[in-house]
C-alpha cells in the first residue's frame, strides 16, 4: 500500500451509521446486539459455536466433544457425522426452496443458466457417482481446473458429496503451476474445461492440462474429465480424457451424501508464502461448514428475498466460502459470473446487476479503482436501485474507493462490509456486521463473535500506538485451517512460531500488519512479509524470483511490490544477468513471458530493472526493504550500515 493511503487511513475520522431501515429488518440489529453475542462468545466459545451448530446445520450424528485443541492443532466437533453437500442441497429439497434458484451463472457471451436447489442437486449426484465409479474414493485428491461455470461448483459439491477432496487451481494458472499443485497433493482424477471465455477471447484449459500431464510428470493422475464450454479443438487422450456430457449422459441422479467424519478433509487449496513452494490449506467438514454458513448469514445478512452476487473466481478462498459453500448452506441464490470488465463491455457488471436484481454485492478494492477510473456514467446508466448492501475483500480498501463505492454504486444508503479474512481463516474475521456496527472507511471494523484478534508486537504484547503490529488471532475458531497438506512442521513454523510471546501463548499469525484504534477498530495496513498483493492476489516474492531464475539468462533475482494505483501493487523484479548475457528490452520482455508461462499472468512483472548487484548483508540477505524504496522511486531511509556494498546501492540509485 502506497505511503499515501497510509496517511489517508491514519487520518479517517468519518463514521457512517447503519441505515435504520437496513437495521430494523436485520439479521443482527444494534451495536448492542453484536456486543451481547460478542460477550457470550467470549465467555464460552465452545457453548457458543455448540448452539450455533445444532441450530444452523443437519448433523446426521452429534459430536462428543466441541473443541479438541492441542496446539497449534484443533479438532471441531469431535466424532460428529456430517456432510456439507447434504447441508448445501439435500436438506432444502424439503422445504419450499427446492425450486428456488440456487446458483444463477452468467456466461461472459451473454448465455446463461439457472439452476434451482432441485437441479443442482441431481447434477451434483449424477458427478458424485460419475466420479466414483472412476475409482475415486474416500479421502482421494481430486483436482479441478476450470472457468467460471456451474460445473466448478457441480465439480466441488461432487467431491464433498462422496468425501473426495478437492483441490481446486485457479484456471488463470500456467500448466507449470498446474502440474506442481497435482504433484503436491498426488490428485488422481482432473475436471476441467476445453476452456473458457474471457475478455472476448477462448482462452484454453485443456491444452494446458495435457501439458500439465505430458511425459508422465503426474503420475497419480489417472482421468481427465473434460467439460465442453467453448468447443475449441482439443485432444482427447484415449483411455484417460472422458467428455463430462458423455459422462453425464448414462449417470444414475441417486446418490445419498457420504456421513463424513467432521474432522475429515474436505478440500485443499494452495497459496502463496513469503518462501519456498505454495503452501497446500487443508479445511475440514464441520467447523468449515458452520464457519462459512455463519459469517455469510450475519455479515451478508441474508434473507430469502436476496439475490448474491461475489464477483471473486472459485479458484480463490472467496470462491470456495462466498460463491459456493456459505450461501448454498444457508440456501441463498447466487449468481456466478464468467466474465471481467474488458472493451467491448466495460459496465458488465453492471448490467448483470440490473439484469438480476442483485441485492448483494461482494467485490474486490483493485476492481473498485478500476471502476473509479472508467467513469461514473456506466453505473449510471444502469438500474443499480436494487442494491442494499455492499463487500469488499482481498487488500486494505483506500477511503477515496469506500466513498465512491458508497455513493456511486451504493447510492449512499447502502452499508459497506469491508471484510478482513485470509485462505487461511476459511471464513471472514474481521468485519462489519452491517445492521450493527458503524462504519469507517478503510477500516474492516470489529472481530465476529467468537474470534478474538489483537494487534501485538514481536512478544506478543498488545501494541495500541498508530504505528501498529502484528495482527494476530488468539483463540481456535472453527473455520481454521487444520493443517498444511503433509507438512504439519511448516504449518507450526509458518502461523504460530512466527511470534514469540512471552507466557509460551500460541498466537496465530499470518503476515498483515495493523493498528487498533481507541474505538477498538481494525486497520488493516498490509503484508509485513515478503508476500505481494497483485490485484487482490498473494504471491511470494520467491515464487517470482524462482521462476526468474529458472532462466537460463539470468543469474539472481530479487522481487518486491511497488505501490499501483489500479492493482494495489506491482511486481518490480531486479535482475542480475549471467556473465555471457546483455540486458536489453527484448530480454526484459521474454523474461516477463517467462514468469507468465511458470506462474500466470497474474504474476507478470510489471518491470524488470537490470542490475550489477543485488544490495545484500553482510550474511549474504538481499535487502528488500531497500529495493521496495527504489522500485517507488522514493529516497531509501532507515539504516543502511548492515549493507555489504554500499556502491552497489549507488550504482542502482544511479538506474544502471
Ligand atoms: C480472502 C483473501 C489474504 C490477504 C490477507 C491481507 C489481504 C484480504 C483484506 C485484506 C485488508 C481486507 N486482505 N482482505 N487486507 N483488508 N479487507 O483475500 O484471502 O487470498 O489468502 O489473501 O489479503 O493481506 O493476509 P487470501
Amino acid at each position: 500500500m502506497s505511503q499515501d493511503t497510509i496517511e489517508s487511513i491514519l487520518q479517517e475520522k468519518r463514521l457512517f451509521q447503519p441505515p435504520a431501515e437496513f437495521s430494523q429488518k436485520a439479521h443482527i440489529k444494534s451495536l448492542e446486539e453484536y456486543q451481547a453475542l460478542y460477550d457470550k462468545a467470549k465467555a464460552d466459545p465452545q457453548a457458543f459455536w455448540a448452539e450455533l451448530a445444532a441450530q444452523e446445520l443437519h448433523w446426521f450424528q452429534n459430536w462428543d466433544t466441541v473443541l479438541d485443541w492441542q496446539p497449534p492443532f484443533a479438532k471441531w466437533f469431535v466424532n460428529g457425522k456430517i456432510n456439507i453437500s447434504y447441508n448445501c442441497l439435500d436438506r432444502h429439497l424439503t422445504t419450499w426452496r427446492k425450486n428456488k434458484a440456487a446458483l444463477i451463472w452468467e456466461g461472459e457471451p451473454g448465455d446463461s443458466r439457472t439452476l434451482t436447489y432441485a437441479q443442482l442437486h441431481r447434477e451434483v449426484c449424477q458427478m458424485a457417482n460419475v466420479i466414483k465409479e472412476l475409482g475415486v474414493q474416500k479421502g482421494d485428491r481430486v483436482g479441478i481446473y476450470m472457468p467460471m461455470i456451474p460445473e466448478a461448483a457441480i465439480a466441488m459439491l461432487a467431491c464433498a458429496r462422496i468425501g473426495a477432496v478437492h483441490s481446486v487451481v485457479f484456471g488463470g494458472f500456467s500448466a507449470e503451476a498446474l502440474r506442481d499443485r497435482l504433484n503436491d497433493g498426488e490428485a488422481k482424477l482432473v475436471i476441467t474445461a476445453d476452456g473458457g471465455f474471457r475478455k472476448d477471447a477462448a482462452v484454453g484449459l485443456k491444452e494446458q492440462v495435457d501439458k500439465a500431464l505430458a511425459n508422465n510428470v503426474t503420475p497419480s493422475v489417472t482421468n481427465v474429465i473434460v467439460v465442453q464450454r467453448t468447443k475449441q479443438q482439443v485432444h482427447m487422450e484415449p483411455g484417460r480424457d472422458l467428455w463430462w456430457h458423455d459422462l453425464q449422459k448414462d449417470a444414475s441422479a441417486d446418490c445419498p451424501a457420504e456421513q463424513m467424519d467432521s474432522e475429515d478433509m474436505l478440500f485443499v487449496l494452495y497459496t502463496s508464502g513469503s518462501t519456498g513452494k505454495p503452501k497446500g490449506v487443508v479445511h475440514t467438514t464441520g467447523g468449515y461448514n458452520l464457519y462459512t454458513h455463519m459469517t455469510t448469514k450475519w455479515i451478508f445478512d441474508l434473507q430469502d428475498t436476496d439475490v448474491y452476487w461475489c464477483t471473486a473466481d472459485v479458484g480463490w478462498i472467496t470462491g470456495h466460502s462466498y460463491i459456493v459453500y456459505g450461501p448454498l448452506s444457508n440456501g441463498a441464490t447466487t449468481i456466478m459470473y464468467e466474465g471481467a470488465p474488458r472493451a467491448s463491455n466495460p459496465g458488465c457488471f453492471w448490467d448483470v446487476i440490473e439484469k438480476y436484481g442483485v441485492t448483494v454485492f461482494y467485490t474486490a478494492p483493485t476492481a473498485i479503482r478500476t471502476f473509479m477510473k472508467m467513469g461514473e456514467h456506466l453505473p449510471n446508466a444502469r438500474n443499480l436501485s436494487s442494491l442494499r448492501l455492499l463487500g469488499t475483500v482481498g487488500e486494505p480498501i483506500n477511503p477515496e474507493a469506500w466513498m465512491w463505492y458508497q455513493r456511486v454504486i451504493g447510492n449512499s444508503n447502502c452499508p459497506i462490509v469491508d471484510t478482513w479474512w485470509q485462505t487461511e481463516t476459511g471464513g471472514i474475521m474481521i468485519t462489519a456486521l452491517p445492521g450493527a456496527i458503524p462504519t469507517k472507511p478503510g477500516s474492516a471494523t470489529l472481530p465476529f463473535p467468537g474470534i478474538v484478534v489483537d494487534v501485538v508486537d514481536q512478544d506478543g504484547e498488545p501494541v495500541t500506538n498508530e504505528s501498529g503490529g502484528y495482527l494476530v488471532v488468539k483463540h481456535p475458531w472453527p473455520g481454521m485451517m487444520r493443517t498444511l497438506y503433509n507438512d504439519p512442521d511448516r504449518f507450526r513454523r509458518t502461523y504460530w512460531e512466527y511470534l514469540h510471546p512471552k507466557d509460551g501463548e500460541f498466537v496465530y499469525f499470518a503476515g498483515d500488519g495493523a493498528h487498533k484504534d481507541k474505538d477498538g477498530y481494525f486497520w488493516v495496513m498490509g503484508r509485513v512479509d515478503d508476500v505481494i498483493n497483485v490485484a487482490g492476489h498473494r504471491l511470494g516474492t520467491m515464487e517470482v524470483e524462482s521462476a526468474l531464475v529458472s532462466h537460463p539468462a539470468v543469474a539472481e533475482a530479487a522481487v518486491v511490490g511497488k505501490p499501483d494505483e489500479i492493482k494495489g501493487e506491482d511486481i518490480v523484479a531486479f535482475v542480475t544477468l549471467d556473465n555471457s548475457q546483455q540486458p536489453s528490452d527484448e530480454l526484459a520482455k521474454e523474461l516477463k513471458q517467462h514468469v507468465v508461462k511458470e506462474i500466470g499472468a497474474i504474476a507478470r512483472p510489471g518491470e524488470i530493472r537490470f542490475t550489477d548487484a543485488l544490495p545484500k548483508t553482510r550474511s549474504g540477505k538481499i535487502m528488500r526493504r531497500l529495493l521496495r524504496s527504489l522500485a517507488a522511486g522514493e529516497e531509501v531511509s532507515g539504516d543502511t550500515s548492515t549493507l555489504e556494498d554500499r556502491t552497489v546501492l549507488d550504482k542502482l540509485r544511479g538506474g544502471s
